[in-house]
């Protein structure tokens, strides 16, 4: 491990974001410009947003508080949102949250205030504000918490089934260099989306996965609804939205039929193959093809094909973010399986290639840095929710709920404390949110911005931004550890959360406990010196990085901190053990599990990967039986009267809903609202041109959004992407967030997971002026008359 040298100018500030390293300088003009990092061969167009988000009107400046809260105090609300906000000033804002925290979990104890607070918020390993508030959440006796991710609800609990543990296929999957060094055929179910790899949580600094992605010379079958989610070249199977698992089923039907398995590595890796085969019975590339809209003689040949190259088999994330999301997973990982492949280099089982910028990067040289974390602290309230069951939990206190095998209750939630995270962004249904969010007797939101999920509180605290605040920073595959230098004073009066948390701590007889004693700064140096993999602080913070990797001797992290904590939402880094890091560090866990599977087993009850699983069937799940099994999503039933297929993916303009007031986001908007694809026939159907505002609407919800008219686009598919700031007039969203369309749905009994991939609605052009966005300025504020 190397520092830069000390002696080279730090020009700017150095930072880190979920979507690349740069430097911040102030130019000629005294604006701020933001300067890729110099190691960063492909930085992302993300970066174009941050300058003009940084002082952008909807900066929330001042502590707000809803007016009848402050009048009438706690209580549920009907049309939270509808009512204005006064401003306060600290000293109030802060009391009056004590004073409900306080209330609540004295009345009606820990467990009624909602600490689950998921969101990406930003990067750095300190300031991360989900982690924050939960080590705060932590002191003052507990919270309800949420479990997984958004990313991977369904995959994080279906896995460790299968495998042992989510890491053996999402954390140790074929780098791109093994791939193209052997890799055959990439059979890429969800495609391989070039515009999700600039992002990885907690950042990265150099972006190579697009020039991997370029090279590729193995051949590639994109099976997507959506043309261009893959390298030119790539022969394109335009199937159904939602329809993989009968296509899997079908190519291991062919297998299975024309004696193309690997009965050897069947019998010695996999458990279940006798139950799995006998499921597969009518499963025929016939039976498939009018379901997934793929013609049975393509299936037969790509089975064919599968099974004479070396073949990796991908499955994007998107593809479980759906109704019976885990059957993809688990139909892709058997096929994998039959064709013998698992744990060759290049060969196998793949699960976020092209969802997430470090899946398939090798890295730092050497086996991963285990990164510094801020400890959580313990949690004594045992109430949870699988993430996306938020809506339910808060409109059916006491109601029960299957989760893994499990019947849990929800609690009756009075507060939910809200850091770091855009839930009217990333939930589905969002009329149902909202009347869920009428429900708690208080909602406290830190945020840098009037989102809408800041417009939904009762107490709205401004939080800084990453640019107005020391940390350090790195993502799991990053090259380097970056100190984050404060470039500009914090907007307004916005305070970090550590700040803001640290004083609420204070009221509550808890300071010493949250703080132990350190400034933000302080606390800084003490996880630098925590995890101590580098020079001494000041030459770090001088040269503004440490570079991983880059020779003998470096990697001196060891006792440090397991990656557990702070920087991902994506749930697998939110506790338990840092993974094995003894085991190869290419060709996956799985090379030395298929090597000799009995001195290496899978931590299954078979010890070995589960194609028919006796645990999830003895769960007696409808929705997810005990082996891979295709079922007709439910909203299917709505074919009719919604005749169109939304995808509602990752944008490719911001993260999430991050900067969505930022230049590159608004300069992608068409007519001032997200812009949503459709196909040219389907359009000209619907005598909508391109630019027209058009209304997507089905029973849950409207949305407005801009026309755009795409080819790449299978005939009956829309494209939305999530992420527009949810701007409600009645039932309908006029900025096009999709989520008002979405169904609040969960994957399946077991996993609970989010189902916002996919929803069918229908598009008519919006004749008239269409009404005003509004989310783009901040509401209205009075001031506090007193
Ligand atoms: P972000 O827009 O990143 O979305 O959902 P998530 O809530 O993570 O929200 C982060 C918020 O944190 C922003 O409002 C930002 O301003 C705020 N923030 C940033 N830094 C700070 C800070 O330091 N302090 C505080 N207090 N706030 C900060 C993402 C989620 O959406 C995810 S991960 C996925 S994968 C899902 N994807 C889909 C999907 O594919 N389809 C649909 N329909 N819906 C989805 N929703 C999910």
């Amino acid at each position: 491990m190397t520092s830069s040298t000390p002696e080279a100018p730090v020009r700017g500030a150095s930072t880190t974001s979920h979507w690349g390293a740069y430097r911040a300088v102030t130019g000629p003009d005294g604006g701020l410009e933001i300067v890729p990092h110099p190691a960063d061969p492909d930085p992302s167009p993300l970066l174009g947003n941050v300058a003009s988000a940084l002082r952008h009107p909807t900066r929330v400046a001042r502590p707000a508080v809803r007016r009848s809260w402050l009048e009438r105090g706690p209580g549920p609300r009907e049309r939270r949102a509808d009512e204005e906000f006064v401003e306060v000033g600290w000293d109030e804002a802060l009391d009056l949250v004590a004073a409900e925290l306080d209330r609540v979990r004295r009345v009606h104890g820990n467990q009624a205030i909602f600490g689950g607070s998921y969101g990406w918020a930003s990067a750095g390993r300190f300031h991360h504000a989900p982690g924050q508030l939960r080590r705060f959440l932590n002191t003052v006796g507990g919270c309800t918490t949420s479990r997984n991710s958004y990313s991977l609800g369904t995959s994080l609990v279906l896995l460790p089934h299968l495998v042992g543990d989510a890491e053996q296929v999402l954390r140790r999957a074929s780098t791109w260099p093994t791939i193209a060094a052997h890799t055959e055929l990439i059979v890429a179910f969800g495609g391989l989306p070039g515009k999700n790899v600039h992002v990885t949580p907690g950042g990265v600094t150099r972006h190579i996965t697009t020039g991997h992605l370029r090279a590729l010379t193995a051949d590639i079958a994109l099976v997507s609804p959506i043309r261009d989610e893959a390298p030119a070249g790539a022969r394109w199977y335009p199937l159904r939205p939602g329809t993989d698992t009968a296509l899997m089923l079908a190519l291991a039907h062919t297998l299975v039929s024309e004696d193309l398995h690997d009965r050897a590595f069947l019998d010695r890796c996999t458990t279940g193959f006798p139950e799995f085969a006998r499921s597969l019975e009518g499963r025929d590339a016939e039976w498939a093809a009018p379901i997934c809209g793929v013609p049975a003689a393509d299936i037969r040949d790509l089975a064919r094909r599968m099974a004479r190259s070396r073949t990796l088999l991908t499955v994007t994330w998107s593809l479980q973010r759906t109704e019976y999301g885990e059957q993809p997973v688990w139909a892709g990982l058997a096929l994998a399986a039959l064709l013998g492949q698992i744990g060759l280099p290049g060969g196998g089982f793949g699960h976020g290639y092209g969802s997430m910028g470090d899946v398939g990067d090798p890295g730092p040289a050497g086996p991963a840095v285990r990164l510094p974390y801020l400890p959580q602290g313990r949690n004594p309230v045992e109430a949870f929710i699988p993430v996306a069951r938020i809506a339910d939990m808060l409109l059916h206190p006491g109601e029960r709920f299957d989760y893994d095998g499990a019947v849990h209750t929800y609690p009756d939630i009075r507060l939910v404390h809200w850091a770091g995270g855009n839930p009217f962004h990333h939930h589905q249904d969002l009329n149902r949110l909202r009347r869920a969010f009428a429900r708690p007797d208080t909602i406290v939101v830190h945020e840098p911005y009037w989102t809408a999920t800041a417009r939904h509180a009762d107490v709205v605290l401004p939080a800084t931004v990453t640019l107005e605040r020391e940390d350090l920073g790195s993502g799991r595959r990053d090259t380097h550890v970056i100190a984050m230098h404060r470039a500009v004073e914090p907007y307004g009066e916005a305070r970090d959360d550590y700040a803001i948390l640290a004083a609420l701590a204070a009221r509550l007889g808890t300071e010493a406990q949250f703080t132990e004693g350190r400034t933000a700064r302080q606390w800084v140096e003490h996880l630098y010196a925590s995890w101590g993999g580098g020079p001494p602080f000041e030459e770090f913070w001088a040269a503004g990085e440490v570079e991983l990797g880059t020779g003998p001797g470096t990697r001196t992290g060891t006792a440090s901190p397991t990656r557990t904590g702070t920087a991902s939402p994506t749930g697998t880094e939110t506790g338990g053990p840092a993974p094995d890091e003894s085991a190869d560090d290419d060709g996956t866990l799985f090379a030395a599990f298929r090597r000799d599977p009995e001195a290496n087993p899978l931590r299954t009850p078979s010890g070995r990967i589960e194609l028919y699983s006796g645990t999830i069937a003895s769960f007696g799940y409808d929705d997810c039986p005990g082996h891979p099994v295709w079922r007709e999503p439910s909203e299917w039933r709505h074919v009719g009267r919604y005749p169109l297929h939304l995808i509602a993916d990752q944008p490719a303009t911001r993260l999430h809903s991050q900067l969505d007031v930022g230049a590159v986001s608004r300069a992608a908007k068409v007519a001032g609202r997200e812009a949503i694809h459709l196909h040219p026939l389907d359009a000209a159907e619907r005598g909508i041109a391109a630019g027209d505002v058009v209304r997507v609407f089905n029973d849950r919800g409207t949305c407005l959004a801009g026309a755009v008219l795409n080819t790449n686009l299978r005939r009956g598919v829309v494209r939305l992407p999530t992420g527009a700031w949810y701007d409600p007039l009645g039932d309908t969203c006029v900025h096009g967030n999709p989520n008002a369309l979405t169904a609040d749905r969960p994957s399946s009994r077991l996993s609970q997971g989010c189902t916002g991939q996919h929803a069918l609605v229908q598009v008519e052009r919006l004749d008239g002026d269409p009404p005003p966005v509004t989310v783009l300025e901040p509401p209205v504020l009075r001031k506090a008359a007193r």
